[in-house]
C-alpha cells in the first residue's frame, strides 16, 4: 500500500506513521508544512527508511496537493493534518477555518483529481474529533455516532466544517472515504500545550498548574496507540461513508488527571493554581466506541492509571524534546493571548 499521511509530524500523526511502518507499507509520505506544533524531530528516525518521504508544503494550498498526489498517485490518503488546540481557536479562528476546512477540501478535490486522470480515487480516512458534537453534562449518555452535530467552540466548528465536507465528498462524489471521531488523545510527542503535557512540564518544572473552572469537566482519555489501531483499521475494513467513534472507556475529571500527575512525579498538591474557565468549556465528552467494536474490531488496551505513569516518564526521560518548546515565544504567546482572558492567570 502506497499512503499519503497529512499532519504527521504531529502527536498523533507521528504514532500513525510508526505504525504504517511497522504493518509493512510500500511506500509512505508525510505531508506536513511543519507549523508550531509539527516538530520534524517527531520523525527522524522514519527518515532513515527509505520508503518514507517528508514533503512540507500546506494542504491548503491546492496546487501543491494536487501535484503530490499526482506524483505520488497513493492508494489512500489519511488526513490528521489541523490546528488542534481549543484555546488557541479563541485568537486565530483564521487559521483554523484554512487548515480544518479548506486544506480538507483540498485533499478531497485532489482526491477526484486523481480519479479524473488514473480512473481510480485513493481511499481517504479523514481524522476528526468527539467535540463535533458538543458536550454533555455528567450524568448523560454517551456520543454515538447519529448524535447531532453541535460544536460549541471556533475549533470543534471547523472541525465540522471539514467532517462534514469530507462526508458530503463520500456521498456526492461516491468516494471511498471514512471519517473517525476520536477521544481526547495521551502518549509521547503531544505539544507541551494540552492538559496532560502542559501539566507534567510544568510539575517537572516547579511552575504552577493551571486548572479552568471548577477541574470537574470530563474527558474520556484514549491512549495514543489505541487511537491510531483503531485508525489503521478503519483504513483497512472502513465502510465507505461512514463515521466511526473511538473512545478509552476512561472518563475522568480534569482534577483526577492533575492528581495522578502530581503524584506520578512526588509534587506537591500547591502547584495546582486555579484560573478563570475557558470561554465555552465543554463540561463532558463521552464516546460510545460499539460500533468502531462490532465493523473494526477496536478496542482500547490501555489502563489509564498506568498509561498515564508511562506517559510522564516519557516526558521526564525526554526534555531535550520539550524544553525548547516552552521557550520565549512560548511564554511570549500566553502573555499576549491568554492574559487577555485572565486564563493562566
Ligand atoms: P498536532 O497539533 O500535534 O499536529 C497537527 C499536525 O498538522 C502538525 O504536524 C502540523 O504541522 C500539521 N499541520 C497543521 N496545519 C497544516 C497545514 N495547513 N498543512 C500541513 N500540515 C499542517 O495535532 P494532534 O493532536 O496530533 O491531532 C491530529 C488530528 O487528530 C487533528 O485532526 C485533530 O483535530 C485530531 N484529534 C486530536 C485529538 C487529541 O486529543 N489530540 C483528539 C481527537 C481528534
Ligand atoms: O491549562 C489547561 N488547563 C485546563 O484545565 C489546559 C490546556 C486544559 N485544561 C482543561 C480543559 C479541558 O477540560 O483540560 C481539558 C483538556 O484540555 P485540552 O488538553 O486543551 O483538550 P480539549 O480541549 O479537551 O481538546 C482535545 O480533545 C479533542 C484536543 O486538544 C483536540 O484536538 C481534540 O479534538
Amino acid at each position: 500500500m502506497k499512503l499519503i499521511v497529512t499532519g504527521g509530524c504531529g502527536f498523533i500523526g507521528s504514532a500513525f506513521l510508526r505504525l504504517a511502518l511497522q504493518r509493512g507499507v510500500e511506500r509512505l509520505v508525510c505531508l506536513d508544512v511543519l507549523t508550531y506544533s509539527g516538530r520534524r524531530e517527531n520523525v527522524a528516525e522514519l527518515e532513515e527508511d527509505k520508503r518514507f518521504r517528508l514533503v512540507t508544503d500546506d494542504i491548503a494550498d491546492a496546487e501543491a496537493v494536487q501535484r503530490l498526489v499526482d506524483e505520488e498517485r497513493p492508494d489512500a490518503i489519511v488526513n490528521f493534518a489541523a490546528e488542534s488546540h481549543v484555546d488557541r481557536s479563541l485568537f486565530d479562528v483564521k487559521r483554523f477555518v484554512r487548515t480544518n476546512i479548506e486544506g480538507t477540501l483540498c485533499l478531497l478535490e485532489a482526491s477526484r483529481g486523481m480519479r479524473e486522470k488514473t480512473g481510480k480515487a485513493p481511499r481517504f480516512v479523514h481524522i476528526s474529533t468527539d467535540e463535533v458534537y458538543g458536550d454533555l453534562e455528567h450524568g448523560d449518555g454517551r456520543f454515538s455516532e447519529t448524535s447531532p452535530i453541535d460544536p460549541r467552540n471556533p475549533y470543534s466548528a471547523t472541525k465540522a466544517g471539514g467532517d462534514l465536507l469530507a462526508l458530503a465528498y463520500a456521498k456526492t462524489h461516491k468516494m471511498e472515504l471514512v471519517v473517525t471521531r476520536s477521544s481526547n488523545n495521551y502518549g509521547p510527542r503531544q505539544y507541551p500545550e494540552k492538559l496532560i503535557p502542559l501539566m507534567i512540564t510544568n510539575a517537572l518544572t516547579d511552575q504552577p498548574l493551571p486548572v479552568y473552572g471548577d477541574g470537574k469537566n470530563v474527558r474520556d482519555w484514549l491512549w495514543v496507540d489505541d487511537n491510531c489501531e483503531g485508525i489503521w483499521a478503519a483504513l483497512q475494513k472502513g465502510r465507505p461513508g461512514e463515521v466511526y467513534n473511538f473512545g478509552g472507556a476512561s472518563e475522568r475529571e480534569n482534577l483526577d488527571i492533575v492528581h495522578g500527575i502530581l503524584k506520578a512525579l512526588g509534587k506537591p498538591e500547591s502547584l495546582i493554581r486555579w484560573v478563570k474557565d475557558r470561554p465555552g468549556h465543554d463540561r463532558r465528552y463521552a464516546i460510545d466506541f460499539t460500533k468502531a467494536k462490532t465493523e473494526l474490531g477496536f478496542q482500547p488496551r490501555a489502563n489509564l492509571e498506568q498509561a498515564l505513569v508511562e506517559t510522564v516518564e516519557w516526558y521526564r526521560r525526554n526534555e531535550a524534546w520539550w524544553r525548547p518548546l516552552k521557550g520565549a515565544s512560548f511564554q511570549a504567546y500566553y502573555a499576549e493571548h491568554y492574559g487577555k482572558l485572565g486564563l493562566k492567570q
